[in-house]
């Protein structure tokens, strides 16, 4: 029998990643997308063909449909057409510094939108049917209160976002405990690819890194650069993710590499992969990473990427995931991670600049 699963986020960098996986295991995969008034579905257009080229790829085939984690009825809808055995709930208003400006949305996305789900499963009587996956998150611990973090350790959200996963993790856990569902927890710290938004830190110092190797910017401006996080890659966190969901018991986990950096680190080893050997100067604000070859500063703090309150560090343990569901948490390593986002930055850029040129034929 097909296996059918539903993603929500589809369209995002973990929604690409996992659609991609479970097509590959022979699910039928169904996603949700929002209506946006430009396309929203570049991550995922390899996957998505529209009806005349559908009935040629008919084995590649993710269904989308319009809904939104706002808006029940639309989520019922589908999860009664679509009848899953399995839902990925990884829509979210993910970006922390963003939450703060948009507090309220977050909430009804990331903490109501979750409790939506979750009901609506329940009133179609799909309880013991369908298993559900919540993509928790590491900000959950925010001002952290035991290192390194694992799935026991105390919580303290430190953003309007992290207060809103909150919620979201807990309204799952009382769901399974109240009705037995098969609903978990994915207590996922960062993890990033090539196909990262753009405004998160580690993407934005990637594609600056690339156009200013290739001449398209002069610097790269910053917020905290001694911010610790554990950094993994997206492609494998999104097999834990699936693995989760086949383990004999429902139960939450901590996924992980077990190694930090700071901001500065993952700077260094950018330009160093373009090429560029970095050394630092100063100090808080007048901190700048200089070109040791041309002495020309390169990246200079600005405040205004400085959260009202921050997360200065985070660092998981991934032990329960290796044990329980033998999860490899090294398979990419840091270095790995940055030299296949640089690379791939590079590309990306040089593609850009011949667009543009052609453009302006
Ligand atoms: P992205 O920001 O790349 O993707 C978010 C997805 O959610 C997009 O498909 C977006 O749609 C969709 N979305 C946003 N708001 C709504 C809404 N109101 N209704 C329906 N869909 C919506 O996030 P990631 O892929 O990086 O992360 C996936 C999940 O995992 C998120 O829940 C995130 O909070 C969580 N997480 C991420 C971590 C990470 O390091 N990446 C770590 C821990 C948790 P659109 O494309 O239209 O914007
Ligand atoms: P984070 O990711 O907040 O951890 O949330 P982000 O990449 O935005 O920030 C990581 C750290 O870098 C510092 N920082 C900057 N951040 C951004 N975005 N832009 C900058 O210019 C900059 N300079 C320094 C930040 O202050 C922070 O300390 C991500 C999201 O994917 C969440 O959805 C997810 O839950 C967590 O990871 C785990």
């Amino acid at each position: 029998m097909t296996k059918v699963a539903l993603i929500t986020g589809i369209t995002g960098q973990d929604g690409s990643f996992l659609a991609e996986l479970l097509i590959e295991k022979g699910y039928e995969v169904h996603g949700i997308i929002r209506r946006s008034s430009s396309f929203n579905t570049a991550r995922i257009e390899h996957l998505y063909f529209d009806e005349w080229v559908r009935d040629m790829r008919r084995d590649r085939l993710v269904n989308l449909h319009y809904a939104d984690m706002t808006d029940s009825s639309s989520l019922i809808r589908i999860i009664q057409t679509t009848k899953p055995d399995e839902i990925y709930n990884l829509a979210a208003q993910s970006h922390v510094k963003v939450s703060f400006d948009v507090p309220e949305y977050t909430a009804e996305t990331d903490a109501v939108g979750t409790l939506r789900l979750l009901e609506a499963v329940r009133i179609l009587g799909l309880e013991q049917k369908t298993k559900i996956y919540q993509a928790s998150t590491s900000e959950l611990y925010g001002l952290v209160q035991e290192v390194p973090q694992k799935e026991t350790t105390p919580f303290y959200p430190r953003s309007p976002y992290g207060v809103a996963k909150l919620y979201g993790y807990w309204i799952t856990k009382n769901y399974r405990e109240s009705y037995n569902m098969f609903a978990v927890n994915g207590i996922l710290f960062n993890h990033e690819s090539e196909r990262r938004g753009e405004t998160f830190v580690t993407r934005k110092i990637t594609i600056a890194v690339a156009r200013i190797a290739l001449g398209e910017q002069d610097k790269l401006y910053l917020g905290n650069l001694n911010a610790l996080r554990d950094w993994g890659y997206a492609k494998d966190y999104v097999e834990c993710m699936w693995l989760m969901l086949q383990h004999d018991k429902p139960e939450d986990f901590v996924i992980a590499t077990g190694e930090m950096h700071t901001v500065r680190e993952f700077c260094t080893h950018a330009f160093a992969e373009a090429g560029i050997k970095l050394r630092w100067e100063g100090e808080g604000i007048d901190e700048k990473g200089i070109d040791t070859a041309t002495g020309r500063i390169l990246v200079e703090v600005d405040p205004k990427y400085f959260r009202p309150a921050e997360v200065e560090q985070l660092l998981g343990d991934p032990t329960k995931a290796r044990t329980l569901l033998g999860w490899n948490p090294r398979k990419t390593s840091f270095e790995e991670l940055v030299r296949l986002m640089v690379r791939h930055d590079m590309k990306f850029v040089k593609k850009l600049k011949i667009k543009e040129a052609i453009d302006n034929e």
